[in-house]
């Protein structure tokens, strides 16, 4: 949550709520965004809302990015009516407009906020509890692609440039090491080389990209296990949530956000590294489950899934230890050393990634 306090009161006001304010307070555990719930009293009835604040130190342009979403979740309901879904409130994120007709509103600082109904007897999880949830988890993503795959109009608003460019992400990294604005680059010398050993690894998938080999498609970018809630009783993956992201990208980007966030018993913050492992039963649930939604997928997008977690997490951990280096300015942190112990997680599962290279890929080859 922002250490700066919002008159969430008065933002709800701004939506067109249709209740009487009865109460809101933070929600969830995302890194980015502020996120709350609210409960109004509709006519005698308590209804849930979220209400977000979007970062705009992280996403610059928070209006083209609403029309994205407004794209997306549009789609989304119009197909899951269409399939006769009963429930297709609650399969989708949907919009709730500002009193302006508009699907944000702006405070007046300048904040741009937005409304969802809040998805009742669902829940996220930030550690993954068995493989049946892989299989869910990676349906969901997988069916999710499918519908971006079919979305009509031009191409989605960048939102993030370059947010799973490797190669810049490189970069950004090798510069944050040269202006050390902190004086922290020398504490952290073995982190450092360890991901400066990796940079080959960096630049596969972008040179595949960009030589045509890989195909661009509509990716949600952002498919770590709290952004898909799993139903409380049937255990079901009914929604995919936190849409900022989604945009044109690899399907290798959303594969490996889900081994590095779903296979790994240990937190991502756990300060005891040697409890960090990827489990072959729980990748082996992933590939399952997403390859039987995405049925898209190419043969090299297939050959390249093992090392799509390898090169999500190991872009992750250099992103949590470039915020480190440039003084925790990106990710929300709670400790000093969060985003080093984040860092150090993601080595720790690199390296167990990179010992079963081969045994994953004996099990792609099976779906
Ligand atoms: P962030 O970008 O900060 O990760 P998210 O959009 O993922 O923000 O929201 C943070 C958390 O809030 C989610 O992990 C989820 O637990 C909860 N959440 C978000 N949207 C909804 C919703 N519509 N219904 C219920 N819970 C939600
Ligand atoms: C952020 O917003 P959230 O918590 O779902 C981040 C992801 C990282 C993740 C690491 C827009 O995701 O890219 O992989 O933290 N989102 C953005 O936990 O940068
Ligand atoms: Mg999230």
């Amino acid at each position: 949550m922002s250490s700066v306090m919002y008159d969430i009161k008065h933002i709800s006001s701004l939506f067109d709520l249709r209740g009487d304010y009865v109460f809101g307070e933070g929600y969830g555990s995302g890194h980015i965004n502020d996120t709350y719930r609210v409960i109004v009293d509709q006519a005698g009835l308590r209804v849930s809302y979220i209400l977000q604040r979007i970062n705009s130190n992280v996403f610059k342009q928070p209006i083209p990015l609403m029309d994205n979403v407004k794209r997306v979740t549009d789609e989304a309901l119009r197909v899951l009516q269409a399939e006769g879904c009963k429930e297709a409130y609650r399969r989708t994120l949907s919009i709730v407009n500002a009193k302006d007709g508009n699907p944000y509103a702006q405070d007046d600082e300048g904040n741009v906020w937005r409304v969802y109904p809040f998805i009742d007897r669902a829940r996220t999880y930030d550690m993954i509890e068995n493989p049946g949830q892989c299989i869910e988890v990676a349906r969901a993503f997988g069916n999710f692609q499918k519908l971006g795959a079919n979305l009509p109009g031009a191409p989605l608003f960048e939102t993030i440039p370059d947010f799973h460019n490797t190669t810049k992400r490189f970069k950004t990294f090798q510069a944050a090491i040269a202006a050390d604005p902190l004086g922290r680059a020398k504490s952290v010398q073995k982190e450092i080389d360890w991901y400066l050993s990796r940079e080959a690894d960096c630049h596969k998938v972008v040179n595949y990209l960009a030589s045509g080999e890989l195909p661009l498609r509509v990716t949600h970018n952002d498919t770590k296990l709290n952004n898909v809630m799993l139903d409380d009783v049937t255990g079901e993956g009914i929604c995919v949530i936190d849409l900022d992201t989604t945009m044109p990208g690899s399907s290798l980007y959303d594969f490996g956000d889900m081994i590095r966030t779903s296979t790994s018993p240990a937190a991502e913050d756990e300060k005891d590294t040697s409890l960090v492992t990827m489990r072959m039963e729980y990748f082996e649930a992933l590939a399952k489950g997403y390859c039987e939604a995405a049925t898209f997928l190419t043969p090299l997008e297939k050959e390249l899934l093992p090392f799509s977690g390898k090169l999500l997490t190991m872009e992750c951990g250099m992103r949590f230890l470039t915020d480190y280096l440039e003084g925790d300015t990106y990710f929300k942190i709670k400790r000093p050393e969060h985003n080093l112990d984040r860092t150090r997680t993601q080595m720790a599962l690199v390296e167990s990634i990179e010992k079963q290279m081969d045994a994953m890929m004996a099990v792609v080859k099976k779906y």
